[in-house]
Protein backbone atom coordinates (compact mmCIF):
# COMPACT_ATOMS: atom_id res chain seq x y z
CA UNK A 1 0.00 0.00 0.00
CA UNK A 2 2.23 2.90 -1.15
CA UNK A 3 1.53 6.10 -1.58
CA UNK A 4 -1.24 5.21 -4.17
CA UNK A 5 -2.20 8.52 -5.58
CA UNK A 6 -3.49 7.73 -8.71
CA UNK A 7 -6.74 5.93 -8.66
CA UNK A 8 -8.71 8.74 -6.89
CA UNK A 9 -7.45 11.21 -9.64
CA UNK A 10 -8.53 12.26 -12.81
CA UNK A 11 -6.08 11.84 -15.86
CA UNK A 12 -4.17 15.19 -16.22
CA UNK A 13 -4.27 16.00 -12.56
CA UNK A 14 -1.46 15.70 -10.33
CA UNK A 15 -1.63 15.83 -6.53
CA UNK A 16 0.53 18.61 -4.57
CA UNK A 17 0.37 18.89 -1.40
CA UNK A 18 1.11 22.72 -1.10
CA UNK A 19 -1.39 23.19 -4.10
CA UNK A 20 0.34 24.65 -6.48
CA UNK A 21 2.81 26.98 -4.39
CA UNK A 22 0.02 27.81 -2.12
CA UNK A 23 0.95 26.38 0.98
CA UNK A 24 -1.55 27.30 3.76
CA UNK A 25 -5.52 27.53 4.03
CA UNK A 26 -5.49 31.50 3.24
CA UNK A 27 -2.58 31.19 0.49
CA UNK A 28 -5.01 29.26 -1.31
CA UNK A 29 -8.48 30.99 -0.20
CA UNK A 30 -6.77 34.62 -1.41
CA UNK A 31 -6.32 33.20 -4.86
CA UNK A 32 -9.99 32.76 -5.08
CA UNK A 33 -10.54 36.43 -3.03
CA UNK A 34 -8.04 38.26 -6.00
CA UNK A 35 -9.55 36.08 -9.20
CA UNK A 36 -13.10 35.97 -8.72
CA UNK A 37 -14.49 38.39 -5.85
CA UNK A 38 -18.22 38.60 -7.44
CA UNK A 39 -18.27 34.57 -7.20
CA UNK A 40 -20.69 33.56 -4.52
CA UNK A 41 -18.59 32.00 -1.18
CA UNK A 42 -20.90 31.20 1.87
CA UNK A 43 -25.07 31.52 2.55
CA UNK A 44 -26.40 31.17 6.10
CA UNK A 45 -29.93 30.34 7.63
CA UNK A 46 -30.73 34.29 8.36
CA UNK A 47 -30.58 35.23 5.05
CA UNK A 48 -26.38 36.12 4.75
CA UNK A 49 -24.86 35.96 1.84
CA UNK A 50 -20.75 36.40 1.19
CA UNK A 51 -19.29 36.44 -2.16
CA UNK A 52 -15.32 35.73 -2.06
CA UNK A 53 -14.68 39.60 -2.77
CA UNK A 54 -16.96 40.33 0.77
CA UNK A 55 -15.60 37.29 2.44
CA UNK A 56 -11.95 38.73 2.17
CA UNK A 57 -12.92 42.12 3.13
CA UNK A 58 -15.01 40.42 6.03
CA UNK A 59 -12.27 38.89 7.19
CA UNK A 60 -9.75 41.59 6.65
CA UNK A 61 -11.97 44.11 9.45
CA UNK A 62 -12.22 41.01 11.46
CA UNK A 63 -9.05 40.34 11.50
CA UNK A 64 -8.14 44.41 12.41
CA UNK A 65 -10.39 44.11 15.19
CA UNK A 66 -8.52 40.69 16.79
CA UNK A 67 -5.30 42.89 16.02
CA UNK A 68 -6.36 45.42 17.92
CA UNK A 69 -6.55 43.76 21.22
CA UNK A 70 -3.06 42.58 20.99
CA UNK A 71 -3.78 38.86 19.00
CA UNK A 72 -0.98 37.97 17.17
CA UNK A 73 -0.03 35.03 14.43
CA UNK A 74 0.94 31.76 17.24
CA UNK A 75 -1.26 32.93 19.57
CA UNK A 76 -4.35 30.43 20.36
CA UNK A 77 -8.07 31.59 20.40
CA UNK A 78 -10.49 28.99 21.74
CA UNK A 79 -13.47 29.30 19.50
CA UNK A 80 -16.92 27.39 20.72
CA UNK A 81 -19.88 28.74 19.01
CA UNK A 82 -22.81 27.70 16.40
CA UNK A 83 -22.45 28.24 12.56
CA UNK A 84 -23.07 31.64 11.54
CA UNK A 85 -21.69 34.16 9.41
CA UNK A 86 -19.96 36.07 11.90
CA UNK A 87 -18.14 33.16 13.86
CA UNK A 88 -16.92 31.59 10.11
CA UNK A 89 -15.78 34.97 9.58
CA UNK A 90 -13.93 35.32 12.96
CA UNK A 91 -12.63 31.61 12.11
CA UNK A 92 -10.76 32.72 8.96
CA UNK A 93 -10.22 36.20 10.24
CA UNK A 94 -7.68 34.00 12.87
CA UNK A 95 -6.18 31.75 10.83
CA UNK A 96 -5.78 34.86 8.08
CA UNK A 97 -3.74 36.32 11.17
CA UNK A 98 -1.61 33.20 11.99
CA UNK A 99 -3.57 32.45 14.92
CA UNK A 100 -4.23 28.69 16.24
CA UNK A 101 -7.86 28.11 16.26
CA UNK A 102 -9.28 25.78 18.88
CA UNK A 103 -12.35 24.26 18.28
CA UNK A 104 -14.93 22.96 21.15
CA UNK A 105 -18.01 21.64 21.18
CA UNK A 106 -20.34 23.72 22.03
CA UNK A 107 -22.14 21.05 24.14
CA UNK A 108 -19.28 20.66 26.39
CA UNK A 109 -19.78 21.39 30.38
CA UNK A 110 -17.77 23.36 32.60
CA UNK A 111 -14.74 20.49 33.22
CA UNK A 112 -14.69 19.49 29.64
CA UNK A 113 -13.93 23.50 28.74
CA UNK A 114 -11.49 23.80 31.84
CA UNK A 115 -9.85 21.33 30.47
CA UNK A 116 -9.19 22.20 27.33
CA UNK A 117 -8.69 26.02 28.65
CA UNK A 118 -6.00 24.74 31.15
CA UNK A 119 -4.62 22.61 28.73
CA UNK A 120 -4.10 24.81 25.57
CA UNK A 121 -4.16 28.44 27.20
CA UNK A 122 -5.74 30.12 24.44
CA UNK A 123 -4.91 34.09 24.60
CA UNK A 124 -8.63 34.90 23.99
CA UNK A 125 -12.05 32.54 23.30
CA UNK A 126 -14.59 33.43 20.98
CA UNK A 127 -18.06 31.95 22.78
CA UNK A 128 -22.06 32.54 21.58
CA UNK A 129 -23.45 31.63 25.12
CA UNK A 130 -22.76 33.56 28.24
CA UNK A 131 -22.55 30.72 30.40
CA UNK A 132 -19.48 29.36 28.48
CA UNK A 133 -18.05 32.90 28.67
CA UNK A 134 -18.33 32.33 32.49
CA UNK A 135 -16.68 29.24 32.33
CA UNK A 136 -13.79 30.03 30.48
CA UNK A 137 -13.39 33.25 32.53
CA UNK A 138 -13.34 31.00 35.54
CA UNK A 139 -10.71 28.71 33.65
CA UNK A 140 -8.29 31.56 32.63
CA UNK A 141 -8.32 35.06 33.01
CA UNK A 142 -8.27 35.98 29.01
CA UNK A 143 -10.44 38.09 27.03
CA UNK A 144 -13.76 36.09 26.19
CA UNK A 145 -15.92 37.68 22.65
CA UNK A 146 -18.95 37.08 20.56
CA UNK A 147 -18.28 35.95 17.07
CA UNK A 148 -18.89 39.27 15.84
CA UNK A 149 -15.82 40.47 18.13
CA UNK A 150 -16.92 43.93 19.47
CA UNK A 151 -13.80 45.34 19.50
CA UNK A 152 -11.86 48.29 18.08
CA UNK A 153 -11.46 48.55 14.80
CA UNK A 154 -8.06 48.85 13.65
CA UNK A 155 -6.33 47.93 9.80
CA UNK A 156 -5.39 44.94 9.91
CA UNK A 157 -1.57 43.96 9.32
CA UNK A 158 -0.41 42.24 6.55
CA UNK A 159 -2.24 39.19 6.26
CA UNK A 160 -1.98 35.27 4.85
CA UNK A 161 1.51 35.66 6.04
CA UNK A 162 1.97 32.13 7.91
CA UNK A 163 4.10 28.83 6.58
CA UNK A 164 3.33 25.88 5.69
CA UNK A 165 4.67 24.55 8.77
CA UNK A 166 2.75 27.08 11.33
CA UNK A 167 0.14 25.67 13.60
CA UNK A 168 -3.44 26.83 12.33
CA UNK A 169 -6.35 24.31 14.33
CA UNK A 170 -5.72 22.60 17.89
CA UNK A 171 -8.19 19.73 17.53
CA UNK A 172 -9.29 18.04 21.01
CA UNK A 173 -9.73 14.15 21.02
CA UNK A 174 -9.56 12.13 23.80
CA UNK A 175 -7.17 8.98 24.20
CA UNK A 176 -7.77 5.88 25.97
CA UNK A 177 -7.35 7.72 29.26
CA UNK A 178 -10.26 9.88 28.83
CA UNK A 179 -8.44 13.05 29.22
CA UNK A 180 -8.56 15.41 25.75
CA UNK A 181 -5.43 15.93 24.03
CA UNK A 182 -4.79 18.76 21.24
CA UNK A 183 -3.82 17.45 18.18
CA UNK A 184 -1.88 20.35 16.72
CA UNK A 185 -2.50 20.42 12.65
CA UNK A 186 -0.14 22.88 10.77
CA UNK A 187 -1.51 24.64 7.43
CA UNK A 188 0.17 22.45 5.66
CA UNK A 189 -1.70 19.80 7.37
CA UNK A 190 -5.03 21.41 6.37
CA UNK A 191 -4.22 22.25 2.64
CA UNK A 192 -3.05 19.30 1.43
CA UNK A 193 -5.83 17.32 2.89
CA UNK A 194 -8.40 19.63 1.03
CA UNK A 195 -6.60 19.49 -1.78
CA UNK A 196 -6.66 15.82 -2.44
CA UNK A 197 -10.07 15.85 -1.78
CA UNK A 198 -10.46 18.79 -4.44
CA UNK A 199 -8.94 16.21 -6.33
CA UNK A 200 -10.65 13.02 -5.14
CA UNK A 201 -14.21 14.43 -5.34
CA UNK A 202 -13.97 16.36 -8.29
CA UNK A 203 -14.85 19.27 -6.21
CA UNK A 204 -14.83 22.41 -8.33
CA UNK A 205 -16.16 25.89 -8.35
CA UNK A 206 -19.46 25.15 -9.49
CA UNK A 207 -20.00 23.12 -6.66
CA UNK A 208 -22.66 23.92 -3.81
CA UNK A 209 -22.45 22.31 -0.70
CA UNK A 210 -25.42 21.77 2.19
CA UNK A 211 -23.56 21.62 5.40
CA UNK A 212 -25.32 21.25 8.73
CA UNK A 213 -22.58 19.94 10.46
CA UNK A 214 -20.93 21.90 13.53
CA UNK A 215 -18.02 23.24 12.73
CA UNK A 216 -16.43 22.60 15.83
CA UNK A 217 -14.87 19.26 14.71
CA UNK A 218 -12.81 18.49 11.28
CA UNK A 219 -15.69 16.92 9.21
CA UNK A 220 -17.96 20.43 9.14
CA UNK A 221 -15.02 22.41 9.60
CA UNK A 222 -12.18 20.63 7.91
CA UNK A 223 -13.49 19.11 5.52
CA UNK A 224 -16.81 20.91 4.74
CA UNK A 225 -15.68 24.70 5.52
CA UNK A 226 -12.53 24.65 4.54
CA UNK A 227 -12.73 22.46 1.62
CA UNK A 228 -15.41 24.85 0.36
CA UNK A 229 -13.17 27.59 0.41
CA UNK A 230 -10.42 26.01 -1.16
CA UNK A 231 -12.19 24.53 -4.25
CA UNK A 232 -13.46 28.04 -4.90
CA UNK A 233 -16.86 26.38 -4.27
CA UNK A 234 -19.84 27.56 -2.23
CA UNK A 235 -21.73 26.41 1.01
CA UNK A 236 -25.18 26.86 2.44
CA UNK A 237 -24.20 26.71 6.34
CA UNK A 238 -26.95 25.52 8.38
CA UNK A 239 -26.69 25.69 12.28
CA UNK A 240 -28.41 22.59 12.91
CA UNK A 241 -29.41 19.35 11.07
CA UNK A 242 -33.41 18.91 10.28
CA UNK A 243 -34.57 17.18 7.51
CA UNK A 244 -36.76 19.57 5.72
CA UNK A 245 -33.92 22.32 6.44
CA UNK A 246 -31.61 20.50 4.81
CA UNK A 247 -34.27 19.70 1.79
CA UNK A 248 -35.19 22.98 1.63
CA UNK A 249 -31.96 24.21 1.23
CA UNK A 250 -30.52 21.50 -1.03
CA UNK A 251 -34.07 23.32 -2.99
CA UNK A 252 -33.06 26.70 -2.61
CA UNK A 253 -29.63 26.21 -3.35
CA UNK A 254 -29.51 23.90 -6.60
CA UNK A 255 -26.62 21.61 -4.14
CA UNK A 256 -24.69 19.43 -5.73
CA UNK A 257 -22.74 18.23 -2.77
CA UNK A 258 -23.68 16.95 0.95
CA UNK A 259 -21.77 15.86 3.66
CA UNK A 260 -23.18 13.68 6.70
CA UNK A 261 -22.63 11.33 9.44
CA UNK A 262 -24.37 8.17 9.32
CA UNK A 263 -27.20 9.19 11.88
CA UNK A 264 -27.83 12.26 9.35
CA UNK A 265 -28.54 9.97 6.33
CA UNK A 266 -30.52 7.48 8.80
CA UNK A 267 -32.89 10.49 9.73
CA UNK A 268 -33.05 11.44 6.08
CA UNK A 269 -34.24 8.67 5.44
CA UNK A 270 -37.16 8.93 7.28
CA UNK A 271 -38.32 11.85 5.51
CA UNK A 272 -40.66 11.33 2.28
CA UNK A 273 -39.06 13.77 0.60
CA UNK A 274 -35.85 12.27 1.12
CA UNK A 275 -35.94 11.37 -2.85
CA UNK A 276 -35.19 15.24 -3.38
CA UNK A 277 -31.48 14.34 -2.74
CA UNK A 278 -31.82 12.61 -6.04
CA UNK A 279 -30.71 16.26 -7.87
CA UNK A 280 -27.33 16.12 -5.92
CA UNK A 281 -23.75 15.22 -7.44
CA UNK A 282 -22.44 13.56 -4.40
CA UNK A 283 -23.42 12.66 -0.97
CA UNK A 284 -20.89 11.41 1.37
CA UNK A 285 -20.63 9.86 4.74
CA UNK A 286 -18.18 9.72 7.41
CA UNK A 287 -16.95 9.68 11.17
CA UNK A 288 -18.37 6.75 12.31
CA UNK A 289 -19.60 3.26 10.34
CA UNK A 290 -22.29 3.60 7.44
CA UNK A 291 -24.37 0.76 7.76
CA UNK A 292 -24.11 -1.27 4.59
CA UNK A 293 -27.99 -1.88 4.72
CA UNK A 294 -28.83 1.73 5.07
CA UNK A 295 -26.36 2.65 1.80
CA UNK A 296 -28.61 0.31 -0.04
CA UNK A 297 -31.78 1.71 1.07
CA UNK A 298 -30.32 5.32 0.54
CA UNK A 299 -29.69 4.35 -2.87
CA UNK A 300 -32.89 2.83 -3.16
CA UNK A 301 -34.77 5.85 -2.71
CA UNK A 302 -32.40 8.37 -4.10
CA UNK A 303 -30.00 6.97 -6.77
CA UNK A 304 -27.07 8.15 -5.02
CA UNK A 305 -24.56 5.73 -4.03
CA UNK A 306 -22.73 7.29 -0.78
CA UNK A 307 -19.03 8.08 -0.64
CA UNK A 308 -18.40 6.84 2.54
CA UNK A 309 -14.69 8.00 3.93
CA UNK A 310 -12.43 7.42 6.61
CA UNK A 311 -10.78 10.35 8.62
CA UNK A 312 -9.11 11.66 12.29
CA UNK A 313 -9.11 14.67 13.74
CA UNK A 314 -5.36 14.04 13.85
CA UNK A 315 -5.06 13.65 9.84
CA UNK A 316 -8.31 15.21 8.50
CA UNK A 317 -8.79 12.35 5.44
CA UNK A 318 -7.78 9.36 4.83
CA UNK A 319 -9.40 7.30 2.40
CA UNK A 320 -12.05 7.42 0.21
CA UNK A 321 -14.25 5.40 -1.96
CA UNK A 322 -13.81 6.53 -5.26
CA UNK A 323 -16.04 9.25 -7.00
CA UNK A 324 -15.08 7.04 -10.49
CA UNK A 325 -14.96 3.55 -9.97
CA UNK A 326 -16.30 1.61 -7.70
CA UNK A 327 -18.14 2.47 -4.63
CA UNK A 328 -18.50 -0.10 -2.20
CA UNK A 329 -20.76 -0.68 0.62
CA UNK A 330 -19.22 -1.42 4.42
CA UNK A 331 -15.51 -0.03 3.22
CA UNK A 332 -14.15 3.12 3.32
CA UNK A 333 -12.00 3.07 0.20
CA UNK A 334 -8.62 3.85 -1.20
CA UNK A 335 -6.11 6.14 0.20
CA UNK A 336 -6.34 9.38 -1.04
CA UNK A 337 -3.43 10.87 -2.95
CA UNK A 338 -0.74 11.40 -0.51
CA UNK A 339 -1.54 9.24 1.98
CA UNK A 340 0.55 5.90 2.61
CA UNK A 341 -1.15 3.26 4.49
CA UNK A 342 -0.64 0.26 5.63
CA UNK A 343 -1.60 -2.45 8.42
CA UNK A 344 0.54 -3.76 11.36
CA UNK A 345 0.34 -6.37 14.05
CA UNK A 346 -2.22 -8.41 15.13
CA UNK A 347 -5.11 -7.39 14.95
CA UNK A 348 -3.63 -5.38 12.28
CA UNK A 349 -4.22 -1.63 13.10
CA UNK A 350 -4.47 0.95 10.50
CA UNK A 351 -1.26 3.54 10.26
CA UNK A 352 -0.96 6.26 8.14
CA UNK A 353 1.53 8.60 6.98
CA UNK A 354 1.45 12.13 4.21
CA UNK A 355 1.60 15.52 4.30
CA UNK A 356 -1.97 15.77 5.72
CA UNK A 357 -0.82 13.58 9.09
CA UNK A 358 -0.55 16.41 12.21
CA UNK A 359 3.18 16.07 14.21
CA UNK A 360 1.89 15.61 17.38
CA UNK A 361 -0.27 16.42 20.49
CA UNK A 362 0.24 19.02 22.66
CA UNK A 363 3.06 18.89 25.15
CA UNK A 364 2.21 15.07 25.11
CA UNK A 365 5.75 13.59 24.53
CA UNK A 366 4.38 10.21 26.07
CA UNK A 367 1.83 9.99 23.99
CA UNK A 368 3.28 11.32 20.81
CA UNK A 369 6.00 8.54 21.45
CA UNK A 370 3.04 6.10 21.53
CA UNK A 371 1.15 6.73 18.77
CA UNK A 372 3.63 7.03 16.06
CA UNK A 373 6.28 4.40 14.76
CA UNK A 374 9.90 5.25 13.98
CA UNK A 375 9.53 5.94 10.22
CA UNK A 376 7.20 8.56 11.03
CA UNK A 377 3.59 6.00 10.79
CA UNK A 378 0.49 7.14 12.84
CA UNK A 379 -1.12 4.46 14.64
CA UNK A 380 -4.44 5.54 13.91
CA UNK A 381 -5.89 3.02 17.31
CA UNK A 382 -8.29 1.60 14.02
CA UNK A 383 -8.36 -2.10 13.47
CA UNK A 384 -9.00 -2.58 9.55
CA UNK A 385 -8.51 -4.96 6.91
CA UNK A 386 -8.31 -4.88 3.30
CA UNK A 387 -11.48 -6.88 0.85
CA UNK A 388 -10.99 -8.54 -2.09
CA UNK A 389 -10.71 -5.34 -4.60
CA UNK A 390 -7.89 -3.81 -1.83
CA UNK A 391 -10.57 -1.76 -0.02
CA UNK A 392 -10.52 -0.79 3.41
CA UNK A 393 -12.64 -2.42 6.07
CA UNK A 394 -12.54 -0.94 9.51
CA UNK A 395 -12.88 -3.59 11.34
CA UNK A 396 -13.17 -2.37 15.14
CA UNK A 397 -10.99 -0.04 17.60
CA UNK A 398 -8.40 -0.81 19.41
CA UNK A 399 -8.70 1.69 22.10
CA UNK A 400 -11.71 1.89 23.71
CA UNK A 401 -14.34 4.46 21.80
CA UNK A 402 -18.03 4.63 21.02
CA UNK A 403 -19.42 6.46 18.40
CA UNK A 404 -22.79 7.88 19.00
CA UNK A 405 -24.34 10.11 16.25
CA UNK A 406 -20.28 11.10 14.70
CA UNK A 407 -19.29 12.12 18.43
CA UNK A 408 -16.88 10.08 19.70
CA UNK A 409 -17.60 8.90 23.48
CA UNK A 410 -15.10 7.79 25.96
CA UNK A 411 -16.28 4.63 28.32
CA UNK A 412 -13.24 5.47 30.66
CA UNK A 413 -14.25 9.70 30.90
CA UNK A 414 -17.96 8.38 31.55
CA UNK A 415 -17.17 5.63 34.23
CA UNK A 416 -14.75 8.20 35.73
CA UNK A 417 -17.43 11.11 35.98
CA UNK A 418 -20.23 7.65 36.86
CA UNK A 419 -17.49 6.87 39.92
CA UNK A 420 -18.37 10.35 41.62
CA UNK A 421 -22.04 9.33 42.22
CA UNK A 422 -22.32 8.61 45.69
CA UNK A 423 -24.58 5.73 45.02
CA UNK A 424 -22.27 4.36 42.44
CA UNK A 425 -19.94 1.99 43.46
CA UNK A 426 -18.26 0.57 40.04
CA UNK A 427 -19.46 0.54 36.17
CA UNK A 428 -19.28 -0.29 32.68
CA UNK A 429 -19.70 1.64 29.77
CA UNK A 430 -20.50 -0.20 26.44
CA UNK A 431 -22.17 0.84 23.38
CA UNK A 432 -25.08 -0.66 22.14
CA UNK A 433 -25.97 -0.93 18.72
CA UNK A 434 -27.90 1.11 17.39
CA UNK A 435 -29.85 2.06 14.17
CA UNK A 436 -30.09 5.94 14.86
CA UNK A 437 -26.89 6.82 17.03
CA UNK A 438 -24.27 3.80 15.41
CA UNK A 439 -23.40 3.23 19.58
CA UNK A 440 -26.01 4.05 22.02
CA UNK A 441 -24.26 4.81 25.63
CA UNK A 442 -24.91 2.33 28.14
CA UNK A 443 -24.13 1.91 31.29
CA UNK A 444 -23.90 -1.65 33.40
CA UNK A 445 -23.83 -0.26 37.43
CA UNK A 446 -22.45 -1.88 40.43
CA UNK A 447 -25.25 0.48 42.82
CA UNK A 448 -23.90 0.72 46.79
CA UNK A 449 -26.56 -1.72 48.76
CA UNK A 450 -30.38 -0.33 48.93
CA UNK A 451 -29.39 1.81 45.88
CA UNK A 452 -31.16 2.08 42.41
CA UNK A 453 -30.29 4.73 40.29
CA UNK A 454 -32.71 5.39 37.40
CA UNK A 455 -31.26 6.73 33.71
CA UNK A 456 -32.86 10.07 34.33
CA UNK A 457 -31.09 10.06 37.79
CA UNK A 458 -27.58 9.25 36.12
CA UNK A 459 -28.51 12.00 33.84
CA UNK A 460 -28.97 14.78 36.42
CA UNK A 461 -26.05 13.82 38.05
CA UNK A 462 -24.00 13.30 35.10
CA UNK A 463 -25.16 17.02 33.58
CA UNK A 464 -22.51 19.29 35.34
CA UNK A 465 -19.75 17.07 34.24
CA UNK A 466 -20.63 15.64 31.01
CA UNK A 467 -21.70 17.14 27.43
CA UNK A 468 -25.50 15.47 27.16
CA UNK A 469 -24.26 13.32 24.03
CA UNK A 470 -21.74 11.19 26.34
CA UNK A 471 -24.84 10.39 28.77
CA UNK A 472 -26.24 7.07 28.75
CA UNK A 473 -29.29 6.36 26.81
CA UNK A 474 -29.60 3.01 29.09
CA UNK A 475 -28.94 1.97 32.62
CA UNK A 476 -28.73 -1.47 33.78
CA UNK A 477 -28.02 -1.98 37.49
CA UNK A 478 -25.79 -5.25 38.36
CA UNK A 479 -24.91 -6.89 41.16
CA UNK A 480 -20.56 -6.96 40.45
CA UNK A 481 -18.73 -6.78 36.75
CA UNK A 482 -17.89 -9.50 35.13
CA UNK A 483 -14.15 -9.95 35.61
CA UNK A 484 -11.17 -12.11 34.00
CA UNK A 485 -8.85 -13.76 36.13
CA UNK A 486 -6.85 -10.60 36.17
CA UNK A 487 -9.31 -8.74 37.23
CA UNK A 488 -9.87 -6.72 34.31
CA UNK A 489 -13.46 -5.59 33.35
CA UNK A 490 -15.08 -8.60 30.31
CA UNK A 491 -17.16 -5.94 28.54
CA UNK A 492 -17.69 -8.34 25.91
CA UNK A 493 -20.06 -9.93 28.61
CA UNK A 494 -21.93 -7.24 28.69
CA UNK A 495 -25.34 -7.43 26.94
CA UNK A 496 -29.30 -6.56 27.15
CA UNK A 497 -28.43 -6.04 30.53
CA UNK A 498 -27.33 -9.13 31.31
CA UNK A 499 -23.92 -10.82 31.91
CA UNK A 500 -23.66 -13.13 29.72
CA UNK A 501 -21.86 -16.89 30.39
CA UNK A 502 -18.07 -17.16 30.32
CA UNK A 503 -18.19 -19.84 27.41
CA UNK A 504 -20.53 -17.57 25.26
CA UNK A 505 -16.52 -15.50 24.86
C1 LIG B 1 -27.26 15.16 20.33
N1 LIG B 1 -27.63 14.27 21.28
C2 LIG B 1 -26.91 13.18 21.14
C3 LIG B 1 -26.04 13.43 20.08
N2 LIG B 1 -26.29 14.66 19.59
N3 LIG B 1 -26.91 12.02 21.83
C4 LIG B 1 -26.05 11.09 21.45
N4 LIG B 1 -25.17 11.26 20.43
C5 LIG B 1 -25.15 12.41 19.74
N5 LIG B 1 -24.30 12.60 18.73
C6 LIG B 1 -28.67 14.39 22.27
C7 LIG B 1 -28.70 15.71 22.97
O1 LIG B 1 -27.86 15.69 24.07
C8 LIG B 1 -30.15 15.79 23.39
O2 LIG B 1 -30.33 14.93 24.48
C9 LIG B 1 -30.86 15.17 22.21
O3 LIG B 1 -29.91 14.31 21.59
C10 LIG B 1 -31.33 16.19 21.20
O4 LIG B 1 -30.35 17.19 21.06
P1 LIG B 1 -30.17 18.01 19.75
O5 LIG B 1 -29.10 19.00 19.90
O6 LIG B 1 -31.50 18.46 19.26
O7 LIG B 1 -29.64 16.89 18.82
P2 LIG B 1 -29.58 16.92 17.31
O8 LIG B 1 -29.46 18.32 16.80
O9 LIG B 1 -30.65 16.07 16.77
O10 LIG B 1 -28.12 16.27 17.10
C11 LIG B 1 -27.93 15.07 16.55
C12 LIG B 1 -26.86 15.21 15.46
C13 LIG B 1 -25.58 15.76 16.10
C14 LIG B 1 -27.37 16.17 14.39
C15 LIG B 1 -26.67 13.85 14.86
O11 LIG B 1 -25.14 14.88 17.09
C16 LIG B 1 -24.51 16.01 15.11
O12 LIG B 1 -24.46 17.07 14.49
N6 LIG B 1 -23.59 15.06 14.93
C17 LIG B 1 -22.47 15.21 14.03
C18 LIG B 1 -21.22 15.15 14.78
C19 LIG B 1 -19.98 15.45 13.93
O13 LIG B 1 -19.96 16.43 13.18
N7 LIG B 1 -18.97 14.59 14.04
C20 LIG B 1 -17.76 14.74 13.29
C21 LIG B 1 -16.58 14.59 14.20
P3 LIG B 1 -31.41 15.22 25.59
O14 LIG B 1 -32.74 15.22 24.85
O15 LIG B 1 -31.26 14.10 26.52
O16 LIG B 1 -31.05 16.53 26.16
S1 LIG B 1 -15.06 14.73 13.22
C22 LIG B 1 -14.66 13.12 12.91
O17 LIG B 1 -15.27 12.23 13.39
C23 LIG B 1 -13.60 12.75 11.89
C24 LIG B 1 -12.62 13.82 11.53
C25 LIG B 1 -14.31 12.30 10.64
O18 LIG B 1 -13.96 11.22 10.13
O19 LIG B 1 -15.20 13.04 10.21
P1 LIG C 1 -12.41 11.92 15.70
O1 LIG C 1 -11.45 11.62 16.79
O2 LIG C 1 -13.66 12.59 16.14
O3 LIG C 1 -11.72 12.61 14.64
O4 LIG C 1 -12.91 10.53 15.14
C1 LIG C 1 -12.08 9.73 14.35
C2 LIG C 1 -12.52 8.32 14.39
O5 LIG C 1 -13.80 8.18 13.78
C3 LIG C 1 -11.64 7.39 13.62
O6 LIG C 1 -10.48 7.03 14.34
C4 LIG C 1 -12.55 6.21 13.36
O7 LIG C 1 -12.59 5.37 14.50
C5 LIG C 1 -13.90 6.89 13.20
N1 LIG C 1 -14.33 7.01 11.81
C6 LIG C 1 -14.24 8.06 10.98
N2 LIG C 1 -14.78 7.76 9.79
C7 LIG C 1 -15.21 6.49 9.84
C8 LIG C 1 -15.87 5.60 8.95
N3 LIG C 1 -16.22 5.98 7.72
N4 LIG C 1 -16.14 4.36 9.38
C9 LIG C 1 -15.82 3.96 10.62
N5 LIG C 1 -15.22 4.75 11.53
C10 LIG C 1 -14.92 6.00 11.14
Amino acid sequence: MGSADNHHIAPGFRFDPSAGGRETLPGSWAAHWKATPERPALRFADGTALNYGELEAASRRAAGRLHSAGLGAGERVLFSAASSAQGVVAHVACLRLGLVVIPANTAYRQAEVAHVVGDARPSAAIVDEPQRGEWIRAAADIPVLTPDLPLDEAPAPILDQSAAESPALIGYTSGTTGRPKGAVLSHGNLLSSVEALRLAWRWSPDDRLVLALPLFHMHGLGVGLHGTLHAGASAMILPRFDPDEVLDAAAAFDATLFFGVPTLYHRLMQSDRVSELARLRLCVSGSAPLPAELHARFEAQTGQRIIERYGMTETVMLVSNPVEGDRRPGTVGLPLPGVEMRLAGEPPEIEVRGPNVFAGYLDRPDANAEAFREDGFFRTGDLGHLDEAGYLCIAGRARELLISGGYNVYPREVEEALGEHPEIVESAVVGTPSEEWGDAVTAYLVPRPGAQPTVAEVRHFLGERLAPYKHPRTVYCVEALPRNALGKVQKHRLENGRILDEEAD
